[in-house]
């Protein structure tokens, strides 16, 4: 969703969805990105905008529905103070679940673009834990203006780079699969390629199924017993 506090409509769609639509559901999955960026749990003390979304998942878990975030490459640093505040459990990525007996790999599909090779080198660098605690010791203000500063950077090279490039890797996702005894359903989002992919690997069939952005409208898949659909929120 890329959550900002300058973009307020997409802030308002996803809380109206998670007042509505989100609490009829027995879980609810965020796959990554939920934020623009995050530069650290602390900023819940005094960002309006990060404690309306951290109390609009709170109140849905307090519905009754459970409410599962995992990192994206944009708020990888979300933590354990936001998950309380969210009412959250933070999920590690990939993950299985299985939903109405449809076995189901759970990703944010950062790690599936590894003809990236710049962008994989920069998530390895950033993902280590001793890169996080040092960057988390400086203060929130020189956080903010690292993360702008990557921002920037990261714009620069995406336009240096092919679509192709920053799509999946068919055979990183073949090898997912069979890594994880090719579930029926893989979900992932990142690419912002909405679409469905019917995928048949040693004779074992599954769908990956990628999540649209929130820009002009809410997007969502839903999985039940009759399997996985797409709604859009207009
Ligand atoms: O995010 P998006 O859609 O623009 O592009 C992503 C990849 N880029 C990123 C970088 C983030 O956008 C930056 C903001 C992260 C906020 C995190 C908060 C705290 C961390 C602070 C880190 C210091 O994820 C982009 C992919 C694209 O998806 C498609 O998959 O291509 O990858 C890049 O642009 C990476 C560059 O290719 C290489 C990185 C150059 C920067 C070099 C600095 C390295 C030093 C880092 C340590 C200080
Ligand atoms: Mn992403």
């Amino acid at each position: 969703m890329h959550l900002c506090a300058s973009q307020t409509h997409t802030t308002q769609l996803l809380l109206d969805f998670l007042g509505t639509t989100a609490r009829e559901a027995g879980s609810l999955y965020v796959l990554g990105d939920l934020f623009e960026s995050w530069a650290g749990d602390d900023v819940l003390a005094n960002d309006a905008h990060a404690r309306e979304v951290a109390g609009g998942f709170k109140a849905l878990s307090q519905s009754g529905t459970l409410v599962a975030i995992m990192h994206g490459n944009r708020d990888f640093l979300l933590g354990q103070n936001f998950a309380r505040a969210a009412g959250a459990t933070l999920l590690p990525d990939p993950v299985e679940t299985s939903v109405s007996g449809q076995r189901v790999l759970l990703s944010h599909g950062d790690i599936l673009c590894t003809d990236d090779v710049a962008y994989q080198d920069f998530r390895r660098q950033v993902r280590s834990k001793a890169w996080q605690q040092s960057f988390l010791a400086q203060s929130l203000a020189a956080r903010r203006a690292t993360i702008a500063g990557l921002r920037r950077d990261s714009e620069a090279e995406k336009s240096t780079k092919s679509d192709a490039i920053m799509d999946v890797n068919e055979g990183a996702v073949q090898a997912l699969l069979g890594e994880h005894q090719f579930p029926d359903l893989l979900i992932h989002g990142h690419t912002h390629r909405p679409q469905e992919h019917a995928i048949t690997v040693d004779g074992h069939h599954s769908t990956r199924w990628v999540l649209g952005d929130w820009h002009q409208n809410g997007d969502y898949l839903r999985l039940d017993a009759s399997g996985c659909t797409r709604h859009l929120i207009p």
